[in-house]
């Protein structure tokens, strides 16, 4: 048995439930059934108890995969509170919202880590950690891995990712570790104490997740020649600052903000001039309680990590003085050469920001209000207009935090990185945001969705390997498969000479104030024939709308640029790295050649630079055996045990599993052993009128050789009869391409199966005719 065999034996064969070899099909007809109740089409073609639809542990089981019978499955199990399901090479997880510390604990961690074939146990996140952990070791040579975990906010991502990271840090620990009740510690420990404290400074409350992320983040849990877990190293990706200074209705700023206000003793509300009952303009929604405000937890694994008390007491300093920067108001000087004013409630607001900061007040009050621009050796100081004002600070504010986080991350990794001769390979863990459509979208979401169209094509190759793995070693030509990939919606976006992105960062080149308009219309002009981009050419807001694969969607172009740019003015930047708090200045001013914030009018692009983190992460990717878990939020209000068919449906042909679906769909989708096809479809060579060879079938026949050899016969003897039908149109629809025999299985396509399934229909209608008439000539 080939090795590929085995894998699919293993991952499909033994689990429980999921009768495929029952699972012959009927045609469906209906166009997209998925949320159609009444339609029963796809579902007959289960053939098998409805009520069974729950112990299907492989979507790829279910014959046909078509978008209604994943989502009768997985509805099925959920009901009965199954929540992991394989899809193929992916597992999909369905949230629960709700605890069920049972399903992840030590025992059952041990149980996965123990079983000589976890495979065979029901589907588990922890089946996809441990088969990673395996194959580290590879069969050859060592092999690094990537868990890829996807979906949409609040579908799991993070908690997903944590529970890996707490599966190794168990059983890639030191062997005590596992006895113990105390499952972690040293750095298995610090590795996950990471987790609080990127999610205290990452995370928000939002409209979709109490605790969304707003970061996209790669971790590598390092790994020594013992396979034990010997430290990590994590990358991030394009963090919310935005959110520092700007907040939608119903959401929240980050998670530290409030674990500071709800957190800090009395001296320290005092020292970071944060008086309880204190209104703070960039604080919204902070009577809303959420798990998260957990400031203890943050401090201890800050601790843990070793950030002393004096840098704890800079940070929290740094932050209070944003808080503070966020309650300035200005307003407009009635004399236009004059700066902005400032109410006597905000000059107090800078005072305390200023202390906070350390940086001197005057020049804080300065920078925001004036604008100094170089003419040769002279400065001219040229007063700002209201909105240019509140822009400096905002911009201050975000500079400041995007700055510390970076601090932040570096800090993680000098402390829970292993040295390079320590550990020799890594499973990497990847959660970033899922694919984002808005009633109103911008730069981020254009990052964010272009960063799935690359995870996208990064699956679809993978998928495709497994597929042809398959067709190779049941010794079938891969050059049969079509597919559809998403290369033209990334030529779109990035390629060259000209993209999306290469046009965006020229306008954002230019040195003059960008008009969204002008851009809309050069990108019309440069990349119109382009079949992936369009707009509506009646709409007022200058916006394009692209299609990706997971769908459409419409971006806003108004501010884009100015996004893009992500200017800080250097005045701002000078008074930072003037400022008395160590790290403040220290992180304004080190690198500062080659950190593209701290240079002030940076001429490296937000696109530029993420597209650039991004390359180098598929880098990693592609030199790493992926795994996928596809996350599913079962519905939007986040209520335990609740699943909304609409909302599923939509994810899963956002996360791609309908795409799989399709590339499935353009081989051949329909894989029956000999054994099984035999049964079902022999009788067509036993009374057709077209016979080849042998009169009899046998059904029982032994050993694979002569049962493929009957299943020749039996095809050739339905092909010749196709023949006799008019010519078709196409060379592609010459039924010969429609079916190949492997070495154990049938491989057919939806057209042969019909085609199979109409002369079955044909001769059992003829067969109970002739009994019929039989009956009534005896009576
Ligand atoms: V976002 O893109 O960062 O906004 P995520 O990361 O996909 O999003 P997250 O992991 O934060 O979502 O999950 C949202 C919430 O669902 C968590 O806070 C948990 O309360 C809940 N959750 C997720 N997975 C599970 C689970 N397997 N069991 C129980 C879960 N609760
Ligand atoms: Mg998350």
């Amino acid at each position: 048995m080939s090795s590929a065999d085995t894998r699919r034996n293993v991952k499909a064969g033994h689990r429980n439930g999921g009768g495929m070899e029952k699972g012959f099909v009927q045609k469906v007809h209906s166009p997209h059934p998925c949320l159609n109740d009444s339609s029963e089409g796809d579902i007959q073609a289960f053939l098998i108890d409805e009520d069974q639809l729950h112990t299907y542990d492989d979507l790829t089981k279910v014959n046909p995969v078509t978008p209604t019978t994943v989502l009768k499955c997985l509805q099925a199990r959920y009901r009965v509170k199954v929540f992991y399901t394989h899809a193929g090479c992916t597992l999909v997880a369905l949230n629960p919202f709700q605890p069920f510390p049972d399903l992840y604990s030590l025992d059952v961690m041990k149980e996965y880590h123990c079983a000589p074939q976890p495979q065979e146990f029901k589907p588990h996140i922890f089946i996809v950690a441990e088969e990673a952990y395996r194959n580290v070791q590879g069969q050859l040579e060592p092999v690094n891995q990537s868990l890829v975990v996807s979906g949409e906010s609040g579908a799991g991502k993070t908690w997903t990712s944590r529970c890996l990271m707490k599966y190794y840090a168990t059983v890639a620990a030191s062997s005590s570790v596992l006895k113990s009740q105390d499952t972690v510690e040293r750095i298995e420990r610090r590795v996950l104490d990471s987790n609080p404290i990127m999610e205290a400074f990452g995370n928000a409350c939002t409209l979709r997740n109490n605790n969304s992320s707003r970061f996209g983040k790669y971790i590598q849990l390092q790994l020594d020649r013992c396979q034990l877990l010997v430290g990590a190293s994590v990358q991030t990706y394009l963090l919310e600052k935005t959110r520092v200074a700007c907040q939608l209705a119903n959401e929240r700023n980050f998670h530290i903000f409030y674990q500071m206000m709800k957190g800090a003793t009395d001296e320290q509300s005092k020292e970071w001039k944060m008086p309880r009952g204190q209104h703070f303009v960039w604080l919204p929604n902070s009577e809303k309680t959420v798990e998260e405000d957990c400031f203890h937890e943050t401090v201890t694994a800050m601790v843990h990590l070793g950030i002393n008390a004096e840098s704890q007491r800079q940070i929290f300093k740094i932050l209070a003085g944003i808080l503070q920067l966020g309650n300035l108001n200005f307003s407009s000087s009635t004399d236009e050469s004059q700066p902005c004013n400032l109410d006597e409630q905000s000059k107090d607001f800078l005072q305390r920001a200023a202390e906070l900061l350390c940086v001197p007040a005057e020049e804080l009050q300065m920078c925001l209000r004036v604008r100094t621009l170089k003419a040769g050796k002279q400065s001219v100081f040229k007063p700002c207009s209201q909105a240019e004002c509140s822009m400096r600070r905002d911009c201050l504010a975000k500079a400041i935090y995007a700055q510390l986080f970076e601090w932040l991350v570096t800090f993680i990794n000098n402390s829970i990185c292993a040295g390079p001769s320590t550990w020799c390979n890594f499973i990497g863990v990847l959660d970033v945001y899922g694919f984002e459509c808005f009633q109103i979208n911008n730069l981020e979401q254009l990052c964010i969705n272009y960063a799935n169209e690359k995870l996208q094509q990064h699956f679809v190759a993978h998928y495709l390997r497994a597929q042809q793995e398959e067709y190779v070693s049941e010794g079938l030509k891969w050059s049969f498969v079509k597919y559809q990939d998403n290369q033209s919606c990334l030529d779109l976006l990035e390629g060259s000479p000209v993209s999306v992105f290469s046009l965006l960062n020229e306008e954002s080149r230019l040195n003059r104030a960008s008009d969204p308009k002008t851009f809309r219309v050069r990108l019309e002009k440069e990349l119109g024939d382009n079949a992936n981009i369009s707009w509506d050419k009646f709409s007022k807001e200058p916006h394009f709308t692209v299609a990706h694969y997971a769908g459409k969607v419409n971006y806003q172009m108004e501010g884009m640029v100015e996004k893009n740019k992500d200017p800080v003015p250097p005045e701002l930047i000078n008074l930072l790295q003037k400022s008395d708090n160590p790290l403040l200045h220290q992180i304004f001013t080190d690198n500062e050649t080659e950190n593209p914030t701290t240079k002030g009018l940076s001429k490296v692009t937000v696109v530029s630079k993420f597209k650039n983190s991004l390359e180098s992460l598929m880098r990693i990717l592609h030199s790493t055996t992926p795994h996928y878990t596809r996350c599913i939020k079962p519905n939007p209000e986040c209520n335990p045990l609740s699943f909304k068919k609409e909302e599923v449906i939509m994810q899963l042909e956002a996360c791609g599993i309908v795409e799989t679906i399709h590339i499935s769909a353009a081989g051949f989708p329909i894989r029956i052993p000999f054994q099984g096809f035999m049964q079902r479809y022999g009788l067509i060579a036993k009374y057709s009128h077209f016979k080849s060879g042998s009169h009899c079938v046998d059904v029982e026949a032994d050993g694979n050789d002569s049962l493929r050899r009957e299943v020749e016969k039996l095809l050739r003897v339905v092909l010749q009869h196709k023949a006799f039908e008019p010519s078709r149109k196409h060379d592609s629809e010459k039924p010969n391409s429609w079916v190949h025999c492997g070495r154990t299985k049938v491989f057919l396509t939806q057209s042969m199966l019909d085609l199979l399934e109409d002369q079955r229909k044909k001769i059992l209608s003829q067969c109970a005719f002739s009994i019929q008439c039989c009956w009534q000539r005896y009576q």
